[in-house]
């Protein structure tokens, strides 16, 4: 593909997000010399990401819908202060087309894909079709909208029972539908039309074979504007919530190097097949026999970066940065390797004991772990109230290890060096899900949180002592593992022999 791109060099980024998102940003902006214009609201008047920006700029009453969500107060904050690029972040205008072109039609840089790009993933249905063309694995269905229940009907005969009806606008598993039965097929059709009609405007959906286990494993790629697309490899990001990711970890456990390359390809071809360019991320399910499906594509930086750049050593946002500058990629696929193991766990101001409660409020008390391999992405300082507009995510803990099993001690011990006081968090909900002989065995899937978890496995809560045998536990497990079997831990048997000794352990911690 021919793309002549004129360098431009980028002097001040206005970040249209606020948080950890926000701060993460700027610090990269920061270390490139380039300056930066935070926006917002008037419940962020004290947030950090304003207090560190250059400049700062309120656009808005703290619903999001009159301040973050608003692209005319937002480029009349670049235009006041002669901002020449955007960052749009993740959420809020990430991923949206309009935006884009707006940001583009005002002459300045969007750090991000195309409008174009943006607007063909965000049909599920189109993004189906451009795989399938270039040769990537779909999940046995249709890549083309369902006209009549008795069409939708023939086709998931065809398929076999149980199947999925999803909604071509939706994504991030919005508008989906699991039909067991013929039976049902036509109140589901009609249900998930009706869904889809209220809340995307668009009632087209279509058929999959239903996946029941599935692993979801994503690929990180990166493309410049001449045309060159790299993978940094996967995230695993089974462990989920309703659809919220809790923990993410890369590498995974169950690929390995044939299945990484498969995958990474893929991937590239579909980021390829719509001239995609800046950072994406393609989602793929595994199921049990380790088949991977494309699912659809994120056109945005996303919340579980870090795992990424912690086991590739590439600061993801500078490479957007340089990206939207118009520069070439600054390696080769031939270069990229991984180094050692990272995991991620999300820190929300939820209640897991009580049905995960959003729990805004004042931070009493707040402590970040430190130390070797410790990572924290947040926004938040002891002393500060945790508006109740936004995502009630406080902070991303990210560890690096040499390997899985240390990765997992470390973040057992980060978890322990971690205290937060005024507000309930699921920070012991995270350790309860690492000490799982199902994550410590790599077998679990996006059934894990549901099958696994019940309020009553945090009480009493585990004290200092508890997470550190844990942790020495968990390292011990897997080693003992490894030892059984050399396979790549692509081992996916449910919890074979694990589970005695685990209660065993429990017993005694
Ligand atoms: C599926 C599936 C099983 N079979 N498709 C959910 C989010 C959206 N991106 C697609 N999703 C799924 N699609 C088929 N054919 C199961 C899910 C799914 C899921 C996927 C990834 C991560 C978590 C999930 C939780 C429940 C269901």
């Amino acid at each position: 593909m021919m793309m002549s791109v004129s360098n431009r060099k980028i002097r001040k980024i206005l970040v249209a997000n606020r948080g950890e998102i926000a701060l993460r940003i700027m610090r990269s902006a920061k270390e490139m010399g380039i300056r930066t214009v935070a926006i917002y609201s008037e419940a962020d008047r004290e947030a950090l990401h304003v207090r560190y920006a250059d400049e700062a700029v309120c656009v808005g009453p703290p619903p999001s819908s009159e301040s973050y969500l608003r692209i005319d107060r937002i480029l009349e904050a670049c235009r006041q202060t002669g901002a020449d690029a955007v960052h749009p972040g993740y959420g809020f205008l990430s991923e949206n087309a309009r935006f884009a072109r707006a940001v583009e039609e005002a002459g300045l840089i969007f750090i991000g894909p195309s409008p174009e790009s943006i607007e063909l993933m965000g049909s599920k249905l189109a993004a189906k079709e451009a795989a399938q063309k270039h040769g990537v694995p779909l999940v046995p269905g249709t890549s083309e909208a369902l006209t009549d229940v008795e069409q939708g009907k023939r086709i998931a005969r065809e398929i076999g029972y149980p199947v999925l009806i999803k909604a071509s606008a939706g994504g991030g598993g919005k508008g989906m539908r699991v039909v067991e039965k013929e039976e049902d097929f036509a109140e589901q059709m009609e249900r998930a039309v009706s869904e889809a009609v209220s809340a995307f405007g668009d009632g087209a959906v279509f058929i999959e074979k239903y996946i029941g286990s599935p692993k979801h494993i994503e690929i990180q790629v990166l493309g410049d504007r001449h045309g060159n697309m790299v993978y940094l490899f996967e995230r695993e990001c089974s462990v989920q919530r309703r659809h919220q990711k809790v923990i993410e970890e890369a590498p995974s456990a169950v690929v390995d190097e044939a299945m990484r390359r498969a995958m990474g390809e893929a991937a590239v071809r579909v980021a390829k097949a719509c001239g995609y360019y800046n950072a994406g991320t393609v989602e793929f399910i595994v199921d049990e026999q380790r088949n991977f499906y494309f699912l659809e594509m994120n056109t945005r930086l996303q919340v579980e970066h870090p795992v990424t750049e912690m086991i590739t050593g590439v600061d993801l946002v500078k490479e957007q940065i340089r990206i939207a500058e118009g520069h070439p990629l600054s390696f080769t696929q031939d270069e990229l390797a991984i180094n050692g193991h990272a995991i991620e766990v999300r820190v929300y101001a939820e209640d897991p004991r009580n049905n995960f409660l959003p729990n805004v409020g004042k931070l009493l008390s707040y402590e970040r772990p430190q130390g070797p391999g410790v990572r924290v992405d947040d926004a938040f300082e002891a002393g500060m109230q945790i508006p109740i507009y936004y995502d009630p995510m406080i902070a991303k803990l990210i560890v690096h290890a040499k390997n899985r099993e240390e990765a997992i001690a470390r973040m057992l011990r980060a978890i322990s060096e971690y205290t937060i006081t005024g507000i309930a968090t699921t920070l012991d909900f995270c350790a309860f899900a690492l000490r799982h002989p199902s994550f410590v065995d790599g077998s679990f899937d996006t059934n894990f949180v549901k099958k696994y978890f019940t309020p009553e496995v945090l009480n009493p809560a585990l004290s200092e002592e508890e997470l550190q045998t844990a942790a020495a536990f968990a390292a011990q497990l897997w080693a003992e593992q490894k030892q059984q079997s050399q396979v790549p831990a692509g081992n996916i048997s449910p919890n074979g022999g694990v589970k005695r000794s685990w209660k065993i352990a429990r017993r005694n911690a």
